[in-house]
């Protein structure tokens, strides 16, 4: 620990010069490794699967910037891509070609979405998405999990998952007790409580909002006909289904979660991929649904760099250079990581569980199964804290909470996966 802070100097002063006019030293708060017992690194470059500290630390990332840069940190097309976008203009505040191209490439590939609207972050996209289904269903009320995390709208902020969890916060200040009444929060994972709930409040819930497969509580999986049930009941109760694939869109697939799970949402947000880096989100669905927005119909929406061309042109390459091929590199890393964890663990006789799902992956240090945030919550965060500390001053950089996801990308090597699994080992050793 003493090794790593001497070697973090730079970033210790700019941190604090940032806590002086930036609130926390940090523009979003689980970047601030409070989480960990640290201050937080400043990044001065990226490049494929790696990232450099203003100090000049090396390290292998499996942040990648919240999951968007599934191919690594600036690959040559997106770079390319950017550059070529910038000698025609930043932002035009008006329509242009390349928007339709990077929603076409969509809807290819989500046939639940026949029509998409961009805007300019995930948060927005959730926003627009309850918006839309209370004004298509003209009722009010929401479900939401505890553990998802659908952004920082009000009405999406009850018991939410990764800052809001991993900050312990219990509710979140300046959210009215009237917002918050409509939004109700339930275990994730458990049908019987859904159930009952739709059936207390007929007709007056709008919408399901559901992670198909949770990354904002660390890594949480669906159990079996999970999200197939809660279709079924959003069908019998004539309420809309969100899935909020902002993680696990061209994440776990190129068709996301509904793919894999064969489950058709009414809405789908996106974000971070399709942006690949660049700021974006995105909520398709319908077009009944769809065609509720202005200027069509009366549900408004609007952005000043919505479908922006960098952001455009960076999702188009990003989106342009994955295929079948992609995925089976990301599962070949990530199993090969997984598996060695796993075969470390077996050797050294402990049991930290590891939920993975394609190439995002949680380590738990908790003894016990993790399939919703309570049992998430029996993790022990302070070994976890201790944990992160052992990975980063070996060079590997974990999402910076035990309640979020880390992520591989087809530029990590073989050899980074090596260095991970030795760092892996001479850290779990000093903590267990
Ligand atoms: P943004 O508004 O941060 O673009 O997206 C919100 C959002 C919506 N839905 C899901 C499933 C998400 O994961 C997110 C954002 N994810 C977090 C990390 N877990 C962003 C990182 C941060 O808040 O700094």
């Amino acid at each position: 620990m003493q090794e790593l802070l001497s070697s973090t100097k730079k970033s210790q002063e700019l941190y604090k010069k940032a806590c002086e006019i930036i609130p926390g030293g940090v523009n979003s708060p689980v970047r601030s490794f409070k989480a960990v017992g640290l201050e937080p690194l400043f990044i001065s470059k990226a490049k494929g699967a790696h990232i450099w500290d203003v100090d000049g630390n090396q390290y292998v990332d499996f942040v990648n910037s919240w999951g968007a840069l599934i191919c690594g940190h600036t690959h040559e097309d997106v770079a390319d891509s950017i550059q070529k976008a910038l000698t025609k203009g930043v932002s035009y505040g008006a329509s242009h070609e390349k928007e339709i191209e990077l929603a076409q490439i969509i809807v290819d590939n989500f046939p639940s979405i026949e029509k998409i609207r961009f805007v300019n972050s995930g948060t927005e996209a959730v926003m627009t998405a309850i918006r839309l289904a209370r004004a298509y269903t003209k009722r009010n009320k929401i479900i939401k999990f505890e553990g998802c995390y659908h952004g920082h709208a009000d009405s999406v902020l009850s018991m939410s998952g990764s800052g809001v969890t991993t900050l312990g916060l219990p509710a979140c200040a300046g959210v009215t007790k009237n917002t918050a009444s409509e939004t109700m929060t339930l275990p994730y994972n458990n049908i019987s409580t859904l159930e009952t709930t739709l059936g207390k409040y007929p007709k007056e819930i709008a919408c399901i909002i559901i992670e198909p497969v949770i990354g904002n509580c660390g890594v949480i999986l669906p159990e079996e006909n999970f999200l197939k049930c809660v279709r079924d009941l959003t069908k019998k109760h004539n309420c809309l289904l969100l899935f909020d694939e902002v993680i696990t869109g061209f994440r776990l697939s190129l068709g996301g979660a509904q793919a894999i799970y064969k489950i058709t949402p009414d809405i789908t947000i996106l974000g971070k991929i399709i942006g690949g880096g660049m700021p974006i989100g995105a909520v398709g669905g319908k077009k009944e649904i769809l065609d509720l927005l202005a200027p069509l119909g009366p549900v408004y929406q609007a952005g000043t760099l919505s479908g922006n061309p960098l952001s455009v042109a960076c999702g188009i390459a990003t989106l342009k250079l994955l295929n079948e091929d992609s995925y089976k590199r990301l599962e070949d890393l990530s199993s090969m990581l997984f598996e060695g964890m796993q075969k470390i663990n077996e050797e050294k006789g402990v049991k930290l569980q590891i939920n993975r799902m394609g190439s995002m992956f949680t380590v738990f240090f908790c003894e016990t199964r993790i399939y919703d945030s309570k049992s998430a919550k029996k993790s022990n965060t302070k070994s976890f804290s201790q944990f992160f500390q052992n990975m980063l001053s070996r060079g590997i950089y974990l999402a910076p909470s035990q309640f979020e996801s880390n992520f591989i990308s087809t530029a990590h090597k073989e050899q980074d996966i090596k260095k991970t699994l030795e760092a892996y080992k001479e850290s779990i050793s000093t903590i267990i």
